[in-house]
């Protein structure tokens, strides 16, 4: 079923570590992204990059002091979940990103518009990292490390990010790709009741065991998913353009398979793309990976088969 795209481009960059992010959502496009989908079959539409309200001085400062740019990202985070809420649930919505402080605002602004029809919001995070620290718990103070606690309504970001129309059910939320996770993360995320699989899973099982249990469970509950793809999911030596290379990473096989069953399950109703450090790519090589994966999600295959989606 061809099917509409909508692209929101999220150009945030204060909750990464280092600055380049920015370049994120032109990089894609530079990269073909719209043709790519365009050439799909699917319809277009590029609602160009949001841009963040005046930035509030902080209600107050937060205790932990390694905390960086709390105003920033909460600007960031009303604004992105705004866009993604206005953009509505129909075909697939597209953030492109910016580091992973941008799904601080695409799941809350995905929840809101699930919480209005009524539907269940699954989600499946593919990184080496579980971005699950709390504003109290983050050590490196960067933002892009909390969005998936603060989406699942985890304490402490009252007052200081925006407080959220719905909360994500930690037990819809399944981690893939995980190799460096916090002392404090791992303690909360295993507490939470999020499905997690680290890569020693995948060695073990094989990806498609693992994600075809959980498309079924989204199935079975009649759920929509969010899916947030950050760039370090994959091993590095395939996609060197990211701040937070860990080693031991997906392969760019791997990443294709998630992608096509993910079209099969016909499931998808958003994405995120993060991480993107077009500064630190080797002659766009990242950044036209992550556009091909984008196209297997949206239905390119190699030889016809069948498929619930994005056909
Ligand atoms: B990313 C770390 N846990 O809090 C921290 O790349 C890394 O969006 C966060 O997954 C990585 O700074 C955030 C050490
Ligand atoms: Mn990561
Ligand atoms: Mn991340
Ligand atoms: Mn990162």
């Amino acid at each position: 079923m061809s099917t509409i795209c909508n692209i929101i481009g999220a150009p945030v960059e204060d909750g990464a570590g280092r600055p380049g992010c920015i370049m994120g959502p032109a990089a894609y496009r530079t990269a073909g992204l719209a043709q790519t989908i365009a050439e799909l079959g699917h319809t277009v539409i590029d609602h160009g990059d949001v841009q963040p309200a005046a930035i509030a001085p902080p209600p107050m400062a937060h205790p932990n002091p390694a905390i960086r740019n709390l105003p920033e990202i909460a600007a960031w985070t009303t604004a992105i979940a705004d866009a993604v809420w206005r953009a509505g649930d129909a075909g697939l919505t597209i953030c492109l990103g910016g580091d992973h402080s941008l799904s601080a605002g695409s799941l809350a602004g995905r929840a809101h518009l699930c919480a209005q029809s009524g539907r269940k919001l699954f989600v499946l995070w593919l990184d080496a990292h579980t971005d699950f620290h709390t504003l109290d718990s983050s050590v490196s103070g960067n933002l892009h490390g909390v969005p998936l606690a603060y989406a699942c309504g985890l304490p402490g970001f009252s007052g200081y990010l925006p407080d959220l129309q719905a909360r994500i059910d930690p037990a819809n939320v399944c981690l893939i790709g995980l190799r460096s996770v916090d002392v404090d993360e791992r303690r909360a995320i295993a507490r939470s009741g999020a499905i997690t699989h680290d890569m020693r899973a995948i060695d073990e099982y094989g990806l498609a065991p693992l994600l075809r249990a959980f498309l079924e469970q989204v199935a079975a509950a009649g759920g929509v998913l969010h899916v947030s793809l950050d760039v370090d999911f994959l091993d590095p030596g395939v996609a060197p353009a990211v701040g937070t290379t860990v080693p031991g990473g997906a392969t760019v096989r791997e990443a294709h398979l998630i992608m096509e069953m993910l079209c099969d399950s016909g499931l998808v109703g958003s994405l995120d793309l993060a991480e993107l450090n077009p500064f630190l790519d080797e002659r766009g090589r990242t950044a036209t990976l992550m556009v091909d994966l984008v196209a297997s999600l949206l239905g390119r295959r190699v030889l016809d088969r069948p498929t619930r989606g994005f056909t």
